[in-house]
């Protein structure tokens, strides 16, 4: 065979949600062409020994916040170095977010997300479109956006004064999603309750961020999870909760799940890995853990990683929303210093885009609890079937884009934040031995990643189009 775009791997142990064979991957313009055994093409193009590495469909991150604007804040990630992390931790695709409000529309919102992904991403990219104002025009471009522009998605925050949508938006919302292949994510938290709680702990002087994580009860995470289940149930359009984070929200999950209803739900690593003994320090040092919702009871954990094996949750993604723990860190301002004196003006992230397909592999296939066809489900197939990606992403299969993570089960790795790629100043997981070492990244079929060196290019990424959602 003879042409100058193929690429071929040989004998990789391919692994795909349902499938584990050895195979050679024969690549040709971007696409996956082949997969048998023994394929030979000229010895002049790019060949690729995979002995003894597993093959994994590239990750599918669906919930990423790079250079999003909350507040004051912007996330210490750019499109480059942001998608650069993600490929160094196995992902090559991410959806992250645009913002509509009262003065920015629907499709202006999309615009300017691409114009500022575009020529700096180095992995290929969606967005959900976040929806804070609504009104008639809102709800006539939010169809418009998923029949023209190839957003299906959207996300509607049930906390935050200033992003909060209510009740009957969001209903009105999901009737327009529900009658045309969209899906709305939500964050669900009592907002309004919250706020009272945050306002009542700092007139006491309770002022350091452990307090954070003391104003955000789990049941208030419950009562919105339930809350807005019932709005998809009324208006039998799907749901998709994002970062599931204690047991009580995840039984609304089941419970839902059990009656056939469209709810789908994810958790994130940190919810997995870390618990809110870490919030019984007044140092400052816990504005790493400032995240919404907070951790929870260590309990929690076995709970998640049990309802990620048995598919009562569909996906691990990040929620990769990082800010410097030191002021002007790389120059960034506006970090978790903000909120020295008083927590409620922390912004609330944690990265987590570089590191997310490791840890789960250490804690969830290491450990036993999940088969590596249900790693490959959670971080990569699950996440591009609800949102409109499959089976161009999500799976290595003859005609699908060549995303391909070459993975040395064998190979042990450190995390640290000394070697990241990431413009944070930080790992949740320093120091974390992972029995497990990502070799080589390809995207669309070109090596973007070989061992520890970026050999991408920042404008290779593509801005996706994704078409109907749920398809599970
Ligand atoms: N929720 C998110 O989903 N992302 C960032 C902050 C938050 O609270
Ligand atoms: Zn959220
Ligand atoms: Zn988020």
């Amino acid at each position: 065979m003879s042409d100058s775009s193929i690429t071929l791997i040989k004998n990789s142990r391919i692994i795909t949600d349902k499938s584990d064979f050895v195979s050679d991957i024969l690549i040709q313009n971007e696409k996956i062409i082949s997969l048998e055994k023994d394929i030979n093409v000229e010895d002049n193009f790019n060949v690729y020994n995979a002995d003894g590495l597993l093959a994994f469909p590239g990750g599918v991150d669906c919930h990423t916040h790079l250079e999003n604007k909350f507040g004051q804040s912007v996330t210490c990630d750019t499109f480059d170095t942001g998608t650069r992390a993600a490929a160094f931790g196995g992902t090559t695709t991410i959806i992250d977010f645009a913002f509509q409000n009262e003065s920015i529309s629907a499709q202006q919102a999309i615009e300017y997300s691409i114009r500022l992904a575009e020529n700096k991403a180095g992995i290929d990219y969606s967005f959900h479109l976040v929806l804070s104002h609504i009104d008639k025009q809102a709800l006539i471009d939010l169809k418009n956006v998923i029949n023209d522009l190839g957003i299906s998605s959207f996300k509607m925050f049930m906390a935050y004064p200033a992003i909060m949508a209510n009740d009957a938006a969001i209903y009105q919302s999901l009737k327009v999603t529900g009658e045309n292949g969209g899906l709305i994510c939500i964050h669900a938290e009592n907002g309004p309750v919250i706020d009272q709680i945050v306002k009542e702990n700092i007139e006491k002087g309770l002022t350091s961020p452990g307090h954070h994580g003391f104003s955000r009860p789990a049941i208030m995470e419950a009562e919105a999870t339930n809350r807005v289940i019932k709005l998809s149930e009324l208006t039998n359009a799907p749901i998709y909760i994002v970062h599931v984070s204690c047991k009580e929200s995840l039984y609304e999950v089941i419970a839902a799940r059990k009656k056939n209803l469209k709810v789908y739900a994810e958790t994130c690593p940190h919810y997995l890995f870390f618990d809110d003994s870490v919030y019984r320090s007044d140092d400052f040092d816990v504005a790493k853990y400032v995240i919404s919702p907070p951790l929870r009871k260590k309990e929690d954990q076995e709970i998640l990683w049990q309802a990620l094996a048995k598919d009562d949750l569909q996906v691990v993604s990040t929620d990769h929303c990082p800010y410097c723990m030191k002021e002007g860190h790389l120059g960034k301002i506006n970090q978790k210093p903000l909120g020295l004196n008083d927590f409620s003006k922390i912004p609330n992230g944690a990265p987590g885009i570089e590191t997310r397909l490791p840890v789960i592999f250490e804690g969830g296939v290491n450990k036993g609890i999940i088969s590596l066809n249900r790693f490959v489900e959670l971080v990569s197939t699950a996440p591009a079937k609800i949102f409109g990606l499959f089976p161009q992403k999500g799976t290595i299969a003859v005609g699908s884009d060549a995303d391909i993570v070459l993975f040395d089960p064998k190979e042990k790795n450190i995390i640290s934040a000394s070697n990241h790629q990431s413009n944070v100043d930080y790992s949740l997981y320093e120091g974390m031995e992972i029995n497990g070492k990502i070799k080589k990244v390809f995207l669309r079929g070109s090596l973007i990643v070989d061992k520890d060196q970026w050999v991408g290019s920042y404008n290779f990424g593509k801005f996706l189009k994704r078409g109907e959602t749920c398809k599970v």
